[in-house]
C-alpha cells in the first residue's frame, strides 16, 4: 500500500512539473484552450460592446484622431455625450508624444488627468489672460498613478518631454444650487487646482462591502463629482448589485474579472473602458491571480434633478 502511494505521489509530482516546462507541453488540449483566449487579432472579432445604457471598449477598438488645441498628441475618445444615453462627460486617453504639450478644455469645463505612463509636468501659474483662476504652481514628473485636476476656465498647461499616456475626464461643472448651496453657506468655495498621488491617499470605510477604497478629491460639497480607485484581491466582489442614479466612466487598471452591466455579462481585463448610464445594473468579480484595480468618475453632491433635468 505504501510502495502504492508512493508512486502515484511520483507520478503527481511528474505531471505538475511537465505542464509547467516552457517547451511544448503535453498537455496540448489545455494549450490550445489558452491560445484560444487570446482574441485580439482574430479578423472582426471585438469584446468591445455599445448598448442603450452601457458600452464595454476594449483596446483594440481605439481610434486615435487629433486633439484640438494640443501639440503632438493624438487622442482616443471613450466616452462622449455623443453617446446615446447621454453621458454628461467625456472620457478620452491622449497619447503625448516627446515635446507635447496641452491645449485648455472647453469653457465652463473642469479637466481631471491620470497619468497612465510615461513623465508629465503641469503648471497653473502662466499669465492670466482671462483674468480667471490665482496663480499656483509647477509639478513635475508626475508618472503612474499621480493625477490633477483643473477646475472650469482655470488656465493650465500639461507638458511632457519624454512622452506620456493620459486618461482624462471633463465634465461642464455644475454649481452647487438648492438645499446643496444652503448646505455650504454664503460665498462658498469653489473647487481648486490640486494634484496627488493615488497611494499616498488612505484607504476609507466601506461598510458592508469588502473592495479598498480611495477618492482622490475631496467629498466637500464644492466638488460636483469624485474619482474612486477601487482594489479587488482575487475572487472578491461587490456585494451590493448596484442600480444608482450616478454615472460611471471606468478603466480597469489592473487585473481581471467579470463584470455585470445590465443583463450582460463580460469578461473584463486591464486596459477595458466602460460607460455606465444612470440605472444601469452593475457588479463586478475579480478573478486571475493578482489585484484589480479600477478608476471610476461618480458625479456626487448634486440634486439629480439639478444635474439631469437642469
Ligand atoms: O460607488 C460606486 O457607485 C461604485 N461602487 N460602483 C461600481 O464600482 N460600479
Ligand atoms: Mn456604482
Amino acid at each position: 500500500m505504501l510502495l502504492f502511494l508512493a508512486i502515484l505521489a511520483l507520478l503527481c509530482t511528474d505531471a505538475v512539473a511537465a505542464a509547467k516546462l516552457p517547451g511544448p507541453s503535453p498537455y496540448a488540449a489545455v494549450d490550445a484552450r489558452n491560445a484560444g483566449a487570446e482574441f485580439d487579432n482574430l479578423p472582426g472579432f471585438t469584446r468591445s460592446r455599445y448598448a442603450r445604457d452601457h458600452a464595454l471598449i476594449t483596446p483594440e477598438s481605439r481610434v486615435y484622431t487629433g486633439l484640438f488645441g494640443w501639440q503632438e498628441t493624438t487622442a482616443a475618445w471613450f466616452v462622449t455625450p455623443a453617446m446615446a444615453g447621454g453621458p454628461t462627460f467625456s472620457m478620452y486617453q491622449a497619447l503625448m508624444r516627446p515635446g507635447a504639450s496641452s491645449g485648455m478644455p472647453e469653457p465652463g469645463t473642469w479637466r481631471f488627468v491620470f497619468v497612465m505612463d510615461g513623465k508629465i509636468s503641469v503648471r497653473d501659474d502662466l499669465e492670466l489672460t482671462d483674468g480667471g483662476g490665482a496663480a499656483s504652481g509647477r509639478y513635475n514628473d508626475l508618472t503612474h498613478g499621480h493625477f490633477a485636476y483643473f477646475p472650469a476656465d482655470h488656465r493650465h498647461k500639461i507638458t511632457s518631454s519624454e512622452g506620456a499616456s493620459l486618461l482624462i475626464y471633463e465634465k461642464k461643472y455644475v454649481p452647487p444650487s438648492g438645499g446643496v448651496a444652503e448646505a455650504i453657506g454664503p460665498n462658498p468655495p469653489t473647487p481648486r487646482f490640486l494634484v496627488g498621488y493615488t497611494d499616498d491617499l488612505p484607504n476609507i470605510e466601506t461598510p458592508g462591502e469588502v473592495f479598498g477604497l480611495k477618492k482622490l478629491l475631496p467629498q466637500s460639497l464644492e466638488w460636483d463629482v469624485n474619482f474612486h480607485v477601487m482594489d479587488f484581491n482575487p475572487g472578491e466582489h461587490l456585494y451590493v448589485k448596484e442600480i444608482h442614479y450616478n454615472q460611471h466612466g471606468l478603466m480597469l487598471l489592473e487585473g481581471k474579472g467579470v463584470y455585470r452591466l445590465g443583463d450582460d455579462w463580460y469578461s473584463v481585463q486591464a486596459g477595458d473602458v466602460i460607460w455606465m448610464a444612470p440605472y444601469v445594473t452593475q457588479w463586478y468579480a475579480a478573478l486571475g491571480y493578482k489585484r484589480s484595480r479600477y478608476i471610476i468618475l461618480k458625479d456626487t453632491n448634486r440634486d439629480p434633478i439639478n444635474t439631469y433635468a437642469p
